[in-house]
């Protein structure tokens, strides 16, 4: 026996007395899992017997760059249509000079515990705040039937990628479906009826922005220029719209119809079709978007010809041709996971709004259709070369959108992205990537100016002109969240899992090292020496919770804030495990490795809680929304029971104390807390709460979060990182890979006594299946992609096994 399985053994005996190993040379089968049926019903459709009546009935569609929201009214059909490049304003600027300042003086104040005057101090190191993602413009539809029909039915089909839209007026009855295409770059929407001549409608295009209309020949265009700078919704300044003839983005929409049989024109009132029996409509968009770093308005593309050069290639191609080309490319990545939580419900035939008002996550089948809709939004919302999901995803219809629709780093934009890998959507990964490429641009120059540190740093708000200065308008935002310089080592955590899953080492060598390395060159520099010789942060704050000090008064910015040392170990541990796989840079992982052992360690408090400051001082908000300090436990890997016992059991005390109520991303992230936790019944229970009918709240509420009636997560209002932390969240019930081992079924709910799960990502670049009945597993398979060990955990039962590339190893716990 190895001396590595020696100790493999002892740490086994260790764990769970005694179990059984296999031989060192594992046997390893081939043998396939049963097919798993994704549903046995077969269907994942949201679906419902009306049109919707406001923005969060409607049915989003897109293809990573291009959205839609499908509205599926009778008379009036209205996509309201995104492009992801439309954002105001023109790229970042340096423009506060006196941030270095207003840093000594923060840090003085809080190295004298004067920390109500530290958080004035700390005023001046913001600046502007980010630009706002915008809505594009709506495509209308106004049919010449009137809107009495019958047989109503509108749908949205994940396992297709398209909306469908039935009903029935007098004797004709009509069919609608649309889509937008990844590789035709086009919306498509394609209207028929059962009786010749019956289609009969005008199509128009407008904006809330400014905009001009054209015909020209078979095509209408939208012509339009967006602000050269909007407010955030919560400032309250003069002017927060602003135009300007030569800065800010332009845009083209362009319009097109195939129809069969009838007459269609297109003129200044719009694309008319008259008596066709088939018809297929088409739109295009582009903006003059040219890079983070360039001026849109001065150094911009020209969308036009961009616009009708897309347009131009789907107009030569068959419905159905456009209609294959979408589905296969969409299942290209669906289709890599499917899961089935067991025996169905009678509710399975109700409207999806009356499916959630009813059972919510007691109804297994709406939990897997929730799951599968978040690996569905994601792959709508980013593609490889589009810009990153925003807090919208690319689905927003206000100019002033809550919190500007932009990339909130602190903690919205990171759990966008939570189940790219885990639920099998690498690749989908890579705008981030590319995005946190453009932030460490900017960053470098930040990190200079106001820190006068090496590396790169961003703070807790960005945008497509990756911002990396603090925002708060010069003064007016809090710096309980605007001061804050967590992000870089947060966003590279990302650059690392990409890897971890993946192991594609160019990609770690040439992109994610050097961002990584350049992140943890700033907090080298950033981390100063506390009075017990500890590293430590300053300013630190604990987004977004504030202390209360002995005297009662409020305190936000400290030194040590423990989530700070939780990102902080996350990135070196990272940054030391990625230079030793490629390598190099042994004295910088020295450093790190110095630097590490150093940080200030964490701290169980007076309620048995793990320590949300350096101080036990008591949360301002006991049930915040944010649990930073939590970190360590997820999405970090730091606190798992092995490791640190006794911060683990402080972790679970300090969520006890947040309870479950919160916004709908914060119960998403509290889904994959209680995973960790290894507590599959409270995970349900955070599920279910999610899970809960939001229907006409669209204002700000920091307690009672839920999802709308189209399934869009509520803060309230819609953002849809919920979204994406649920999706995460199931898988990280099912596996977990954090801690150098395989854990199969971490987390089973009782509820979900039998089901099975086929296609999941673990570190080390495994794919795994699994079946499971009366809440045990039965077989999982799993598939070597790089031919590494796998340490596969089930319960106390722990195997090593080596693979070969491309390998299927087959797991029964009943084996001995
Ligand atoms: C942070 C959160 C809010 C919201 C916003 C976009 O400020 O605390 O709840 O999600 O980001």
């Amino acid at each position: 026996m190895t001396a590595l399985r020696l100790s493999v053994l002892a740490a086994l005996v260790l764990l769970c007395g005694s179990v059984a190993l296999l031989p060192a040379q594992a046997p390893v089968a081939s043998i396939p899992l049963q097919p798993t049926p994704a549903s046995p019903t077969g269907e994942l459709k949201l679906w419902y017997n009306r049109p919707a009546a406001q923005w969060v009935e409607a049915l989003p569609i897109g293809n990573g760059r291009l959205g839609a929201m499908v509205f599926g009214g009778i008379e009036t059909e209205r996509l309201q249509l995104n492009e992801d490049s439309l954002w105001s304003g023109g790229p970042e600027t340096l423009t506060n000079t006196k941030a270095r300042e207003a840093l000594a003086e923060t840090r003085r104040r809080i190295a004298a515990g004067r920390y109500v005057e530290a958080a004035q101090a700390a005023l001046g190191m913001e600046g502007p705040y980010t630009e706002s993602y915008l809505p594009m413009g709506n495509l209308q539809i106004a049919f010449e039937h009137g809107d009495v029909a019958r047989g109503y039915r509108r749908e949205l089909d994940l396992r297709t990628a398209i909306t469908r839209t039935t009903y029935r007026v007098g004797p004709v009855n009509y069919t609608r479906e649309a889509f937008i295409s990844h590789p035709d770059r086009v919306a498509v929407v394609h209207f028929s009826a059962d009786r010749p001549g019956a289609l009969s409608f005008v199509a128009r295009l407008d904006s809330q922005l400014r905009y001009r209309t054209e015909a020209e020949g078979a095509v209408l265009t939208l012509v339009g220029k967006a602000p050269a700078h909007v407010d955030p919704s919560y400032n309250n300044g003069p002017g927060p719209v602003v135009y300007d003839d030569r800065e800010g983005m332009n845009f083209e929409v362009h319009l097109t119809a195939n129809a069969t049989g009838g007459r269609s024109w297109v003129d200044h009132d719009g694309l008319h079709v008259q008596g066709a029996n088939d018809v297929v409509v088409l739109l295009s968009a582009a903006t003059s978007f040219n890079g983070f770093d360039k001026s849109p308005g001065t150094s911009g593309r020209d969308p036009g010809p961009i616009a009708a050069g897309e347009l131009r290639a789907a107009a030569g191609k068959s419905y159905a041709a456009l209609e294959t080309a979408h589905v296969a490319d969409y299942q290209s990545l669906f289709n890599r996971v499917a899961l089935d939580l067991g025996p169905t419900t009678a509710a399975r035939d109700l409207p999806t709004d009356q499916r959630l008002a009813t059972l919510g996550a007691r109804d297994p089948r709406l939990v897997e259709l929730f799951f599968q809709f978040g690996r569905y939004l994601l792959i709508s919302s980013s593609r490889p070369g589009t810009q990153p999901a925003n807090l919208q995803g690319i689905w927003n219809n206000e100019v002033r959108p809550p919190w500007s629709s932009n990339y909130t780093i602190n903690i919205n934009t990171e759990m966008n992205y939570w189940p790219a890998e885990p639920a099998n959507l690498a690749e989908l990964h890579g705008p981030l990537i590319e995005f946190i490429g453009h932030l460490a641009a900017n960053g470098r120059k930040t990190a200079d100016l106001y820190y006068g540190a090496h590396g790169w740093v961003s703070h807790h708000n960005s945008d497509i002109w990756a911002r990396s200065t603090p925002v708060g308008d010069f003064g007016q935002g809090d710096p309980v969240w605007a001061v804050w310089q967590g992000s870089a080592a947060w966003l590279s955590q990302h650059l690392w899992e990409h890897y971890a899953f993946g192991g594609d080492t160019a990609y770690l060598r040439d992109t994610a090292y050097p961002l990584m390395k350049g992140a943890a060159e700033f907090y080298l520099d950033y981390l100063i020496e506390d009075a017990n010789g500890h590293l430590v942060t300053s300013p630190s704050t604990s987004p977004e919770n504030k202390f209360t000090l002995p005297d009662g008064a409020t305190g936000s910015v400290s030194a040590g804030a423990t989530m700070d040392r939780a990102l902080i170990w996350d990135l070196f541990t990272n940054t030391i495990e990625a230079s030793n796989e490629l390598g190099i840079d042994a004295s910088f992982r020295t450093r790190l490795e110095q630097a590490r052992a150093r940080l200030i360690p964490y701290q169980i408090g007076s309620r048995g809680q793990l320590q949300e400051w350096a101080t036990d001082w008591p949360e301002q908000d006991p049930k915040h929304r944010h649990f930073s300090h939590l970190f360590g436990v997820y999405p970090g890997r730091e606190i798992t029971p092995e490791r640190a016992p006794a911060i683990f059991t402080a972790a679970r005390r300090s969520m006890e104390l947040r309870g479950d109520e919160a916004t709908g991303w914060s119960m998403g992230w509290k889904i994959n807390f209680w995973a960790r936790m290894r507590d599959g019944d409270r995970a349900l229970t955070l599920l279910a709460t999610l899970l809960r009918p939001i229907n006409g709240e669209t204002g700000t509420n920091y307690r009672a979060g839920g999802v709308y009636p189209n399934l869009f997560d509520a803060h309230p209002p819609f953002q849809i990182d919920g979204n994406f932390g649920a999706t995460a969240g199931v898988a990280e019930m099912l596996l977990q890979s954090h801690a150098g081992e395989i854990h199969l079924l971490p987390a089973l709910p009782a509820a979900w006594a039998s089901g099975s799960v086929r296609g999941l990502r673990a570190r080390g670049g495994f794919e795994v299946s699994m079946r499971w009945s009366s809440g045990r597993l039965v077989e999982a398979e799993l598939l070597s992609t790089l031919g590494k060990t796998a340490r596969i955990r089930y319960g106390a039962l722990v195997r090593e096994v080596t693979t070969r590339p491309g390998q299927r190893v087959v797991f029964r716990p009943e084996d001995r």
